[in-house]
C-alpha cells in the first residue's frame, strides 16, 4: 500500500526546483499552524476565547486567539534563517529579525487567525500566509509593497472539522490534511481545480442596501432564479470566515464577494479585506487552481499595493461568474 505523502515530499517532488531554504520555511510556517490547530482545537478548555481587550492596526478588536496566534508564528519562525521580515493584521509594523538570528532570504505577511469572530461560537476560522523574496539590503515596511504576481508562496490553514493546509508554490494548488497522531500535514487533495460553473455566491446580504449597481445586479439575477435571467437557481453560502469560503469554493465551486460598497467609500475605504495577507494569497490560490481574483475592476494579483494594510474590494472564484462580474462593472463605468 503506499504510504501517504508529506507536505515536504510533496514539495521536494512535485515542484523540484523549489529553493531548499523556501521548502524548509514552508515546513515552519506548516508546524506553527499545528500549533495554533492545536489551540483552538481545545478552545474553552485552553482558557483561549474570548476578547484580548486590545485593538488591532485596524482598530479592530482582538481576541486573545488572534495575539496568541501571532505570537505563535513570531516564536516560530523568527529564528529559521528563512526570514528577513514579517508582516501581519495584528501588527502595526513590519517585524524585523532579531540580531540574534540569521536574516533569510523571504518575507511573509500573514493573518495569524483569519475570521476569529467565529472563534467564541465554535465556527471556522485559519491563518492565510504568503511568502515573497526579501530584497537586498535593510527591510522596511516597503519591503513587503510586491504586486501579488511576486509571491513564491501562498496558503492558509483552515481549522475546521479537520485541519487542512492548502497552498501553492505557483505549479498548482495542493490540500494537505492533519494527522493528528502523527502530526504530520498529508497530502489528501493533490491539484485541486475550481470548477468553472457555478450556481452558488458567497457575500454578506445584510449589507445590500449599501451596494453599488454591478454587485446589486448580479446578487438580483441570482436570486431570481429559473425565472431570471440565468436561467437556474443560486444558492448562498457566508461562512463568516474568508478561509471557510475560500475553502468551499476551492472544493465545489462557487463566486465570494467582499465589493466595494457606499458604507465603505464613506469611511474612506476601498474595501474590508487586506491585499496584502488575504487578497493576494487568495487570488493566487484561486488563480493556481484555474480560478480568477479580481476586484471587479482589475486583476488582484497586479494591484502594486501603497500601505502595509491596504484594503481591496475582493471577487474572486468560478472563472465564469467573476468575469460576469466583471463585464457589470464594465459595463457601469
Ligand atoms: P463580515 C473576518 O473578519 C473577515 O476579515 C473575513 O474572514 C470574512 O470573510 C469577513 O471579514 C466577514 O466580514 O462583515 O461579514 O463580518
Amino acid at each position: 500500500m503506499n504510504s501517504p505523502v508529506s507536505l515536504k515530499q510533496q514539495l521536494l517532488t512535485s515542484n523540484s526546483d523549489l529553493p531548499p531554504n523556501l521548502v524548509a520555511l514552508i515546513d515552519d510556517v506548516a508546524s506553527a499552524c499545528r500549533n495554533i490547530s492545536a489551540l483552538v482545537t481545545r478552545g474553552a478548555m485552553a482558557g483561549v476565547l474570548g476578547d484580548a481587550g486590545s485593538e488591532n492596526v485596524q482598530g479592530e478588536g482582538q481576541k486573545k486567539l488572534d495575539v496568541i496566534s501571532n505570537d505563535v508564528f513570531i516564536d516560530k519562525l523568527q529564528w529559521s534563517g528563512n526570514l528577513a521580515g514579517m508582516a501581519s493584521e495584528e501588527m502595526d509594523d513590519m517585524h524585523p529579525i532579531p540580531a540574534a538570528f540569521t536574516r533569510g532570504d523571504y518575507l511573509i505577511t500573514f493573518d495569524p487567525l483569519d475570521g476569529s469572530s467565529n472563534i467564541d461560537v465554535n465556527g471556522s476560522v485559519g491563518t492565510i500566509f504568503s511568502i515573497m523574496q526579501a530584497p537586498a539590503g535593510d527591510v522596511n515596511n516597503s519591503s513587503f509593497l510586491q504586486p501579488g504576481n511576486r509571491q513564491v508562496c501562498a496558503g492558509y490553514c483552515l481549522y475546521s472539522s479537520a485541519s487542512m493546509l492548502v497552498l501553492t508554490t505557483g505549479n498548482g494548488v495542493d490540500g494537505f490534511t492533519l494527522d493528528v497522531s502523527s502530526g504530520e500535514f498529508l497530502l489528501t487533495h493533490a491539484d485541486i481545480r475550481v470548477p468553472a460553473e457555478t450556481s452558488e455566491f458567497s457575500i454578506n446580504a445584510a449589507y445590500t442596501r449599501h451596494w453599488f449597481a454591478p454587485v446589486k445586479r448580479y446578487i438580483d439575477e441570482a436570486l431570481l432564479g429559473s425565472e431570471g435571467p440565468r436561467g437556474r437557481n443560486f444558492n448562498m453560502r457566508w461562512a463568516g470566515s474568508m478561509v471557510g469560503d475560500v475553502h468551499r469554493i476551492l472544493m465545489r465551486g462557487g463566486v465570494f464577494m467582499y465589493p466595494a460598497d457606499k458604507k465603505l467609500a464613506a469611511d474612506n475605504k476601498a474595501g474590508k479585506l487586506r491585499l496584502l495577507y488575504e487578497a493576494s494569497p487568495m487570488g493566487m490560490l484561486m488563480e493556481q487552481a484555474g480560478g480568477l481574483a479580481s476586484t471587479g475592476n482589475e486583476r488582484i494579483l497586479d494591484i502594486q499595493p501603497d500601505s502595509l494594510h491596504q484594503r481591496v474590494p475582493v471577487i474572486m472564484g468560478s472563472a465564469t461568474e467573476v468575469e460576469l462580474v466583471d463585464s457589470y462593472h464594465s459595463e457601469a463605468s
